[in-house]
């Protein structure tokens, strides 16, 4: 991506070029705040999935990433909404400055996990989108959650905001080659190739069910 100085300035949120470094400083010290929201969810996740293998005697949740937006999908976010780029925009209006992705081998451990992070005293959910009983018209399937966690600071106790995406290794999968095949792209020959991909999708959602159906035979349904 080429990118003129005017814009650089903007997508690194600096309105004037007299305080460059203040803002750099400011906008390094929000990102450094949505990564200790990530640390602070992170951790609980792992904390559960500790307690839960104990008893079950396999991990509910096979993998935990996590990332910061880059600056320029935080300045084109805000620009899609119509609202102007700077600092306090940030906080209001996205929701998924901080993301993590929870991966879990089978449907019901998706439920289960949000349950038990969501039951939490001191998480607040901000919104739930189900897009495995609401499937997205091209398929894609995966459960969202946007969450608030407060994170103690030296001077101060903020709330920060997180995305967390929960999906089964089968549904990551397809997202994760859809992501890189066409998600966002003016691709030519697009109606054969949603229709295709849409295929997929569901022939891994019956998959998945058919996993989950096994598990419960094998190891029973509260395992
Ligand atoms: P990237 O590049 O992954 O960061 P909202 O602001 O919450 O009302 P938004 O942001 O559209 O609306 O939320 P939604 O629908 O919950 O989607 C958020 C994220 O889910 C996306 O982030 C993707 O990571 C993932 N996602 C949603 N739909 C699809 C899809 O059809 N295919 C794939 N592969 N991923 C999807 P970003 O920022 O759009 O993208």
């Amino acid at each position: 991506m080429d990118f003129n100085k005017d814009e650089l300035m903007e997508y690194f949120l600096v309105d004037n070029p007299d305080n460059v470094m203040d803002k750099l400083l400011e906008f390094n010290r929000l990102m450094m705040k949505y990564r200790s929201a990530i640390r602070e969810v992170t951790t609980k996740l792992e904390v559960l999935n500790d307690e839960l293998s104990l008893y079950g005697n396999r991990n509910p949740i096979e993998d935990i990433q996590s990332r910061i937006k880059t600056p320029v999908s935080i300045a084109e976010k805000l620009k899609r909404l119509g609202k102007p780029v700077n600092m306090d925009e940030i906080m209001e209006n996205l929701n998924d400055v901080a993301g993590i992705r929870v991966i879990c081998p089978f449907i019901q451990d998706i439920y289960r996990v949000a349950d038990m992070l969501t039951r939490q005293d001191d998480i607040t959910v901000i919104k739930v989108k189900d897009y495995i009983k609401n499937p997205k018209e091209n398929g894609y399937r995966s459960y969202h959650l946007i969450v608030e966690v407060p994170v103690f600071f030296s001077d101060v106790t903020q709330p920060m905001r997180v995305e967390v995406q929960i999906r089964t290794v089968a549904m990551n999968f397809w997202a994760s080659l859809e992501h890189q095949i066409r998600y966002k792209k003016d691709i030519e020959d697009a109606e054969k190739i949603t229709k295709e991909l849409k295929e997929c999708a569901d022939i891994i959602a019956v998959t998945d069910e058919k996993m989950q159906k096994l598990k419960d035979k094998i190891l029973g349904e509260m395992k």
